[in-house]
Parts: C-alpha cells; sequence; structure tokens
C-alpha cells in the first residue's frame, strides 16, 4: 500500500522576498494532488503549517532573520513529518523556501540510522551566521542539519545533528560563499557542481549518487527549484544562470524512482509572484511525477 502524505509549509521568514508563502498554493494549483494520485494508492493532502504574518525581526545577537520564528514553526514541521512516518507515508513537503530543511529533517531524520541527503540546488545552503553574506536562514538548512549553527537551529527537533557529512550529495551547486567552500572542504561533502554535470552527463552523476546512497537505510531529496536553469524554472527567489535543464532534472527524477532510494521529499522555493504563468510551479509537480514512478512510455 502506498501512501502520500502532503504538507504544505508556506514559509517565507528564511529570506526577504514577498510571495514564496504561496508556493505550496501554487503547487496545488499545478495538480499536485490529482496527478499524484495516479501514483499511490492514497494521497493525503494534510493542508499547510499555519506561519502567520509576523513583522521582519533580525536577531540583535545572531543578526539572523527571524530567528525565533523559523525555529518555532519548523519544530510543527518536523512533528507532522515525524507523524506522516509514522503512519506509515511518503512525506512530500511544499515549501516556501529552503529552511523548511530543517523541520523536514528534524521529522526525518530520528526514523533513521543513517539517512542519505541529496541536495539538488544551486546553493550550497551551508551558511552559519558567521559566514552568511544575507542572514537569510534559507542559506543554512543543510549546515544547520549537520549540527552547524546556532543553536535555536540546530536543536529544532530535540536532537542534533540529523546528518553525516559523508551521506550528503549536492547536485547542481554553482553559487556557494567561502565558508560553504571551506566546510564542504573540511567536512569532505560529495559536491557535483555544474561543471561535473556537464563534464560527466547528468546520466552518471546519478549514477554515481545512486550508489553512493543506495545502502543507507533512507534517502532524502531536498529538491530546490532554483538548481534548475531559470528559463526553465524563473520563478524562485535567488536564480543562478547555467543551470540543470529541465530534461536533465527529468532524467534525475527517473532515475531516482528506478532506484526506489528514496523515502521522503520536499520540492522549495517556488514563488509564483517571480513566476511566468505558474510555469515554476507546473515543473515542479512535473518531476514529481517522474520521481515517483510516471514513464514516458
Ligand atoms: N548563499 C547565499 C546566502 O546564504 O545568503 C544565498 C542563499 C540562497 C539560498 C537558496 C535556498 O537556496
Ligand atoms: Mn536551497
Ligand atoms: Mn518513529
Ligand atoms: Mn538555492
Amino acid at each position: 500500500m502506498k501512501k502520500l502524505s502532503i504538507i504544505g509549509m508556506p514559509m517565507d521568514l528564511g529570506q526577504m522576498r514577498r510571495g514564496v508563502d504561496m508556493g505550496p498554493s501554487a503547487i496545488r494549483y499545478a495538480g499536485v494532488n490529482e496527478r499524484l494520485k495516479k501514483l499511490f494508492d492514497e494521497v493525503h493532502d494534510l493542508g499547510d503549517i499555519a506561519i502567520g504574518r509576523p513583522e521582519v525581526m533580525i536577531d540583535e545577537e545572531s543578526n539572523l532573520r527571524n530567528l525565533d520564528l523559523v525555529a518555532e514553526k519548523n519544530e510543527s514541521l518536523a512533528v507532522e513529518v515525524d507523524k506522516a512516518i509514522e503512519s506509515g507515508s511518503f512525506p512530500l513537503v511544499l515549501g516556501g523556501d529552503h529552511s523548511i530543511a530543517i523541520g523536514t529533517l528534524a521529522g526525518v531524520a530520528k526514523h533513521y540510522q543513517n539517512l542519505g541527503v541529496i541536495w539538488y540546488d544551486a546553493h550550497g545552503d551551508l551558511n552559519t551566521a558567521e559566514t552568511s553574506p544575507s542572514g537569510n536562514i534559507h542559506g543554512m538548512p543543510l549546515a544547520v542539519s549537520l549540527g552547524i549553527g546556532h543553536s535555536k537551529l540546530t536543536n529544532v527537533g530535540g536532537y542534533t545533528p540529523k546528518i553525516n557529512p559523508e551521506n550528503i550529495v549536492i547536485i547542481g551547486a554553482r553559487s556557494l560563499d567561502e565558508g560553504e567552500r571551506e566546510l564542504i572542504k573540511e567536512k569532505g561533502i560529495k559536491v557535483y557542481t555544474m561543471h561535473e554535470i556537464d563534464r560527466l552527463g547528468m546520466t552518471k552523476v546519478m549514477e554515481e549518487t545512486i550508489a553512493y546512497l543506495k545502502d543507507k537505510d533512507g534517502v532524502h531529496l531536498s529538491l530546490d527549484l532554483d538548481g534548475l536553469d531559470p528559463h526553465d524554472a524563473p520563478g524562485v527567489g535567488t536564480p543562478v544562470t547555467g543551470g540543470i535543464s529541465y530534461r536533465e532534472s527529468h532524467l534525475a527524477m527517473e532515475m531516482l524512482a528506478e532506484s526506489k532510494i528514496v523515502t521522503s521529499a520536499e520540492f522549495v522555493e517556488v514563488n509564483p509572484i517571480l513566476d511566468d504563468k505558474n510555469k515554476t510551479a507546473s515543473v515542479a509537480v512535473a518531476l514529481m511525477g517522474s520521481l515517483f514512478g510516471e514513464k514516458l512510455l
């Protein structure tokens, strides 16, 4: 019995551009429920975690934007994700900015001994308050999940770390800050930048990624739509030119579907205000179709 739980996380407090809180609605409007009902025996849309409309707060001592609220709302997300997995469902979280990965991974990781993570993103999301150029928490969730960063964030879910550096594969990186590069080298995190994707091709990148993660007891896919080229996914808050193509992304999802290694997923950073006629939300839904086994023939 294949069960899917969809959880909306309309989070925009991890960054400064309005609109990404409407990502979950845009993805539903693009038909995620109807499309995935064909691929699962049961699809439960659990609705959205309430975020509210607070005024922006800059935390005095850490200079992190909306620190307390981002932590608090990710605690709520972690509870919902944990419950979904306890009920035997595959958790699919719809963002919202990438700070939601703090809550998703807090809810997921406790169910696994050795969780693998695929971070599909133009960015590393490995900053801390000390290394961040912006103070935006959506640039930190992977570091936070490694137990690196402000304790209010690393302790979401009541435990830390969530994941180990040797279980991470970053795919699509092309915009890494100095502190992130140092952390990647220090921790030995596996990264396929756009250079490797161009040189090896997506087939080889995914073959290596799947081989690298196949013996983990679970694999979380954290797919940031800004990992794709802005021509294919324009509706994102931090676009970076020279990204992964629409077809390369489908191939990556189709190979993950074949491998059957993925046990949880989130699709983040869809911002319908910056989009072109809901194109990016539609791309997200199409990629979910491939991830969950849709065939072209
Ligand atoms: N590295 C930059 C920062 O930390 O502010 C940009 C981060 C963008 C994060 C988006 C979610 O991927
Ligand atoms: Mn990201
Ligand atoms: Mn459990
Ligand atoms: Mn990104």
